[in-house]
C-alpha cells in the first residue's frame, strides 16, 4: 500500500541520488577499511533512513511493506554493508518491540532507534541452534524482579555497534521446544554481557557480526517482551517473516545493480572485433537475468501488497526469499562470467558483489529452511 505517492517518490529521489552520489564512491573505501565513514552514518541518519520501518509515534516514518520494499529495491543498488547498518534497526531489530512490545517497552527504546542514535540487534542464533532456532539453549530464570541470563549467541549482525540486544532465551529450562522461549530486550551495559571477536566474514566488509555472550547477566523483568513468558519464538518468527520480504527486496536491488554493471561492461569489452554484448551466448545470460530479477521484483511486491492487506504471508515471505536470493546468486554468478577474468579481480565491484550476496541464501533462513517452511503451509492448508 502506498500511502502518498508524492511524498514517497520524495524518499526514494532522495535516497537513489545518496546511494548514486554517495555510497556507490564509498564503496571500496568501505571494502577496504571494513567501516563505514563517520560522514556517511550522519547522512543516513538525517534522511531518517534508521526509522523508516519504525511508527510515526515513535519518531519513524511508519513505511508500509509496499513502500518499505520500493526503499530497499533502491539502497541495494549499493554495497550490502550500508543498508546492513541500518537493517537491524528498521527490520530485526526493532520489529519485536514493534510487533510484540508493550507501549513502555516501545516509548524508551524506539525513538533512539528511529534517529539513529542506538542501534538494535537481533540474537536468536547460537552455536548449536542454527536453522533448529527452537532448540536454543540460552536461558533466562526468573529470580525475583530481574531474568538471570546464561548463553552465547552467534553470528550476531550489528552486535558490535549495538546498545540493544532482543535476545531469545528459554525462560523455561526444563521444557523443549519454542512454547518455553521468551524473548527480552538487553541493554549492552548490563554486567554479564560481553562481545566474542569481530568475524572474519567472505563478504559485506563494513557489516560486522560476533558472538554474545551472557554470563550471569541479570536483565530487569520488565524488559521482557510483550510482559509475558513463551511468547518468544512466536515474536521471532513474526519478525523474520517480516525480515525475509526485506531480504527478498534487497537481492532484487542489488542484482539490478550487477546486471546494469554486467550490462555496461559487455557493451563496452570488445573481443572477435566487436563489443561482447553483441554475441547471443552473452546476450542469453543478460536475458535471463532480466527476466530473473523481474519475476522477483513483481513476487515481492505482491507480497509486501498482501501484507499491508493484513495477510499471513509465512508462505509468500519464504516464496520471495527462496526465488530472490537463489535469483540474485545466479545473476551474480552470470555478471562474473559475463566480466571473465576482469571479474574474478578486485578492480571491478562484481568481485565483491559476488561475495557479498552469498550470505543471502543463508541468513533470516536458509534456502532449506524456506522450502521447509512453504511445503509446511501447504500441507496444513490441505489439512484444512
Ligand atoms: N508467525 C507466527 N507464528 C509462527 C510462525 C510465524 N511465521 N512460524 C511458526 N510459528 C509458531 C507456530 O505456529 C508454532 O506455534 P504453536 O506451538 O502454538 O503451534 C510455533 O511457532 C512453533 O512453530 P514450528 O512448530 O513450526 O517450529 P519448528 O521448530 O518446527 O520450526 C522453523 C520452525 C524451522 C521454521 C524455524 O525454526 C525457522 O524459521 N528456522 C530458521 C531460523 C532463522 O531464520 N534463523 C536466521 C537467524 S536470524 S538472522
Amino acid at each position: 500500500m502506498i500511502r502518498d505517492q508524492e511524498t514517497l517518490n520524495m524518499l526514494l529521489d532522495s535516497v537513489s541520488r545518496f546511494v548514486r552520489e554517495q555510497l556507490v564512491p564509498a564503496e571500496a573505501e568501505v571494502s577496504d577499511t571494513d567501516e563505514i565513514p563517520p560522514r556517511l552514518v550522519a547522512q543516513m541518519r538525517e534522511l531518517g533512513l534508521f526509522g523508516l520501518a519504525i511508527p510515526e509515534e515513535y519518531g519513524g516514518l511508519d513505511l508500509t511493506m509496499e513502500e518499505e520494499v520500493l526503499f530497499a529495491f533502491e539502497i541495494a543498488k549499493t554495497s550490502p554493508a550500508f543498508r546492513s547498518l541500518i537493517g537491524t534497526n528498521n527490520g530485526i531489530g526493532a520489529q519485536g518491540l514493534v510487533i510484540d512490545g508493550t507501549d513502555e517497552q516501545r516509548r524508551k527504546y524506539l525513538p533512539r532507534m528511529a534517529s539513529g542514535e542506538i542501534i538494535g540487534s537481533f540474537a536468536l542464533t547460537e552455536p548449536g541452534a542454527g536453522s533448529d532456532a527452537a532448540s536454543l539453549r540460552t536461558t533466562a530464570v526468573r529470580d525475583g524482579d530481574h531474568y538471570v541470563v546464561n548463553g552465547t549467541k552467534r553470528f550476531i549482525t550489528n552486535a558490535p555497534e549495538a546498545s540493544i540486544f532482543t535476545v531469545m532465551a528459554r525462560t523455561d529450562p526444563e521444557k523443549k521446544g519454542g512454547s518455553a522461549i521468551s524473548a527480552f530486550i538487553v541493554e549492552k551495559d548490563t554486567p554479564g554481557l560481553s562481545l566474542g571477536k569481530i568475524d572474519k566474514k567472505m563478504g559485506q566488509r563494513g557489516a560486522h557480526t560476533c558472538d554474545v555472550i551472557f554470563e550471569n547477566c541479570r536483565v530487569p523483568a520488565e524488559n521482557l517482551i510483550g510482559g509475558r513468558e513463551g511468547i518468544g519464538f512466536k515474536t521471532a518468527m513474526k519478525v523474520l517473516d517480516k525480515g525475509r520480504l526485506h531480504i527478498s527486496a534487497i537481492s532484487v536491488g542489488v542484482a539490478e545493480r550487477m546486471l546494469d554493471d554486467a550490462l555496461r561492461y559487455a557493451m563496452d569489452r570488445k573481443q572477435f572485433g566487436q563489443p561482447i554484448a553483441d554475441f547471443q551466448l552473452i546476450q542469453a545470460m543478460l536475458a535471463d537475468s532480466k527476466a530473473e530479477i523481474y519475476a522477483a521484483r513483481c513476487m515481492v511486491i505482491d507480497a509486501a501488497r498482501r501484507r499491508d492487506a493484513g495477510e499471513n504471508v509465512s508462505t509468500q515471505a519464504s516464496c520471495c526469499k527462496l526465488f530472490a536470493t537463489e535469483m540474485c546468486g545466479r545473476v551474480a554468478d552470470r555478471a562474473v562470467q559475463i566480466h571473465g577474468g576482469a571479474g574474478y579481480v578486485s578492480d571491478y565491484a562484481i568481485e565483491r558483489f559476488y561475495r557479498d550476496v552469498r550470505l543471502f541464501r543463508i541468513y533470516e533462513g536458509t534456502t532449506q529452511i524456506q522450502q521447509l517452511v512453504i511445503a509446511r503451509n501447504m500441507i496444513r492448508e490441505a489439512q484444512g
